[in-house]
């Protein structure tokens, strides 16, 4: 594949929103490109996660909506208007809120899971509308790089240490093959760290493989 720029020389382009700077960044210093997914159900996994893991990853994702408040008896009102980043299908509106705030957000362009619509003249349209609102939108989630422009990110969900897949229609591929083969920048683990019974032992073999990858990829 083509060399490529490092995250920091891209966190210091001119056109660079600061989130994406700010991650790029973190990326470097904390020499992690993994996004570990946080598909759990209690705020106290959901702590413990984010307390042990910390030193390993860059970026945290949560599906609050799945967090069990039951047995306090209450409902959860899901908004996520105030966490540094969104993944959308439609920046406006989102932009209108999000940008004065400094937040940026994600389009899905593709997906990980089998028979995914999301290709071709969608994804196509997907980075028209990213390119016309990159004020805000910071880049992808994608299986693969869909825009040459270096300040969009890309982020890659579907990743394990085994190729293969689940019995939902989720499609896994490695972590060399999303960040080396496939250009991507971030790649996004849940069951491959949660479901391993060292959580930590687990996170740092993705956050090596991503990193590895990335370093031959750039040349470095
Ligand atoms: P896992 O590594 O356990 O398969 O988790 C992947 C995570 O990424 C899940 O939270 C899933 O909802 C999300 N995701 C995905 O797998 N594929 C996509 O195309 C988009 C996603 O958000």
């Amino acid at each position: 594949p083509k060399r490529i720029l490092s995250y920091a020389d891209r966190a210091e382009l001119p056109k660079i929103h600061p989130l994406a700077s700010k991650l790029l960044k973190i990326m470097e210093e904390k020499k992690s490109n993994l996004c570990v997914s946080a598909d759990v159900t209690s705020n106290k996994e959901l702590l413990q996660l984010a307390e042990s893991l910390g030193p390993k990853i860059c970026m945290l994702k949560t599906h609050c909506d799945i967090l069990k408040v039951e047995e306090k008896h209450f409902l959860l009102l899901n908004n996520t208007t105030f966490s540094s980043l969104k993944t959308a299908k439609q920046p406006d509106g989102l932009s209108a809120v999000g940008k004065p705030l400094g937040r940026g957000c994600l389009l899905i362009a593709q997906m990980s899971s089998q028979g995914s619509l999301a290709t071709g003249e969608y994804t196509q349209a997907v980075v028209k509308m990213a390119e016309e609102n990159s004020d805000f939108v910071i880049g992808f989630i994608c299986g693969s790089k869909i825009t040459e422009k270096p300040e969009f990110l890309h982020m890659t969900p579907g990743v394990q240490i085994k190729a293969g897949g689940d019995l939902m229609g989720q499609q896994y591929t490695t972590p060399e093959d999303v960040i080396y083969n496939k250009g991507s920048d971030v790649i996004i683990v849940g069951r491959g760290i949660l479901e391993a019974s060292d959580w930590l032992e687990a996170a740092e073999s993705y956050r090596k493989s991503g990193w590895d990858a990335y370093k031959r990829r750039s040349g470095q």
